[in-house]
Parts: structure tokens; C-alpha cells; sequence
């Protein structure tokens, strides 16, 4: 069977919950007093919408059923990071001078293998899709090069699944590390990631169905960039012109992270330049 007969919501849903359970800290360090101020302030959003709309029996318990469903599905870190996380990272990254940040997502993974510039992601052969040559400067907001910066990279694949969290694909397929070079250039070689679908099988994709909203992602490329001294970037690159770049379900797109690769003069692969730049830690 392939990847794409074999994906299941609740597999790529389990897995994306155990990550995020391996490697946060889970509400370590809130406060009561904050902990009584957000969480009271939702309550009474929810309550208000209850009785501005007038909410039924039937319409509470299919929410309650929903709910039980999204856990089990294990789809808590999918629907937070499509319709959530766009306004924390909002907050989060507000007084930034250097490149926009974005949304994380559920499928980060540490440790990815690291390679120096010029660096091509581990990658199936013949790995389906246009090659891309993603190349670029980190560089300070002085536009000073940051030497030896640390690029990490992941995306999914040709048909839109990523390592890890869809069967069959290699531990480390389209994901890496990147060492750049003591001017801060990179030279990254990888594949053009196709849209990303959110699972339509899971709770998440009952809601879309059910509301009548659509279910996907442009095309991207995910990224967190560091360097010594400076704040690391976690943000994600789009392709100009692609479906949903203008109608993103995770409200995550931005227009100063729009790509527009060209071709090569020799032919079938796509390259384009874009400079990271890293803020100083405060
Ligand atoms: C993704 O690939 C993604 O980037 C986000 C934010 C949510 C679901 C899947
Ligand atoms: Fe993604």
C-alpha cells in the first residue's frame, strides 16, 4: 500500500500528540492569576455564544461529542495549530525587526541531520516533485552575516505528507539541518512541496465537511533559523501565485513570505534566494 492509502487521521493525529507531549513543557509556569483570567474570559466567551445564538441540547451534545472525538483522534495539536496558533505567534513575535515569523504546526522534529552548505534534504530516489534550490544569507538586522548559522528545514512531500507522520516514508524524508557558511550563506537542494490537506477522515476534517469550509494549506516550507546571540525565527515560506496562498485554513500566510522561484537555465529545476535575519536576544 502506499502513503496515500495508508494516512489515517488518528495516526498522523497520535503522533503529532506524543511530539508535542516529548517536547513541551505543559503549561509549566502560568499562574492562577492568569490561569483565572484566561480561563475564566474563555468560559464566558463560550457561555455568551450560548445564549446570543441560543444554543439547543442537540447542538451541545454533538459539540461534547466533537470534542471527545478530537481527542481521540488524537487531532488537539492539528486543530490549535490551524486555528489558534496564527494569533499567539501574532503576540509572540510583535516587536520582531528582522524576517516574519508564522505558525510552527504539529510536525516539527528536533535533531534532524545536520549537514554544511551546500547541503541537498535526504530524499527518496526519484523523489516525485520540481527540484528547488532554496539558497540565501543569514544575516543580523545590521545586515551583518551571521557565520555558521543553523537553518532546519521540513516540508512535506509531492502528494502534501510528512515524514513521520504518514506511513512509509523515510524517518528523515525532506527534512535537515543546514549549516551555513561563515558568510551565512546556504544552499539548500529539496523537492517543491504540493498544498497540504488536513486529514478528512478525523475530527477536524468532520468540522470543515460540516461547516462547509475547505480543508487546505498552501504549499510551504517550514523553518526555524538560529545563530549565537541572536532570537531563532520559526517561520514558513510560500510559493507566489499557488493554490490557497490568498485563502491558508491556518491563517498563517504572510505577503513577505511569499517565494517566487524561477527556472534554471538548464532546465527542469527552480531556484530562488531568500535572506533570513535574525533579531538580537533582548
Ligand atoms: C501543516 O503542515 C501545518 O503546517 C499546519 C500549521 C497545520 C497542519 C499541517
Ligand atoms: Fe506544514
Amino acid at each position: 500500500m502506499t502513503t496515500e492509502t495508508q494516512a489515517t487521521a488518528a495516526a498522523s493525529g497520535a503522533g503529532a500528540t506524543a511530539r508535542f507531549r516529548e517536547n513541551k513543557q505543559i503549561g509549566g509556569g502560568t499562574s492562577q492569576e492568569r490561569v483565572n483570567a484566561l480561563a475564566g474570559r474563555l468560559l464566558k466567551a463560550v457561555n455568551d455564544i450560548v445564549l446570543d445564538e441560543k444554543v439547543t441540547y442537540d447542538e451541545y451534545n454533538a459539540f461534547k461529542a466533537w470534542l471527545i472525538q478530537v481527542g481521540e483522534d488524537g487531532e488537539w495539536p492539528l486543530f490549535l495549530d490551524v486555528w489558534v496558533e496564527h494569533s499567539v505567534e501574532e503576540v509572540a513575535n510583535d516587536n520582531r525587526h528582522g524576517t516574519k515569523g508564522t505558525i510552527e504546526g504539529p510536525y516539527y522534529i528536533p535533531d534532524a541531520p545536520t549537514q554544511n552548505t551546500p547541503a541537498t534534504l535526504q530524499m527518496r530516489k526519484d523523489e516525485p516533485g520540481t527540484p528547488l534550490l532554496f539558497q540565501g544569507q543569514a544575516k543580523n538586522v545590521a545586515g551583518e552575516p551571521l557565520a555558521g548559522a543553523l537553518i532546519e528545514l521540513w516540508h512535506a512531500d509531492d502528494l502534501g505528507f510528512y515524514s513521520q507522520f504518514a506511513p512509509g516514508l523515510p524517518e528523515w524524508n525532506l527534512r535537515g539541518s543546514v549549516i551555513a557558511d561563515g558568510e551565512g550563506y546556504f544552499e539548500i537542494n529539496t523537492i517543491q512541496p504540493a498544498p497540504y490537506q488536513i486529514p478528512t477522515d478525523g475530527a477536524c476534517g468532520a468540522l470543515i465537511a460540516t461547516a462547509g469550509w475547505h480543508a487546505w494549506r498552501p504549499a510551504h516550507l517550514h523553518f526555524k533559523v538560529s545563530a549565537p546571540g541572536h532570537q531563532p525565527i520559526t517561520t514558513q515560506l510560500y510559493f507566489e501565485g499557488g493554490e490557497h496562498v490568498v485563502d491558508d485554513i491556518a491563517s498563517a500566510v504572510k505577503p513577505e513570505l511569499i517565494l517566487a522561484p524561477t527556472r534554471r537555465a538548464d532546465g527542469h529545476c527552480r531556484e530562488v534566494t531568500y535572506d533570513f535575519i535574525l533579531d538580537p536576544e533582548d
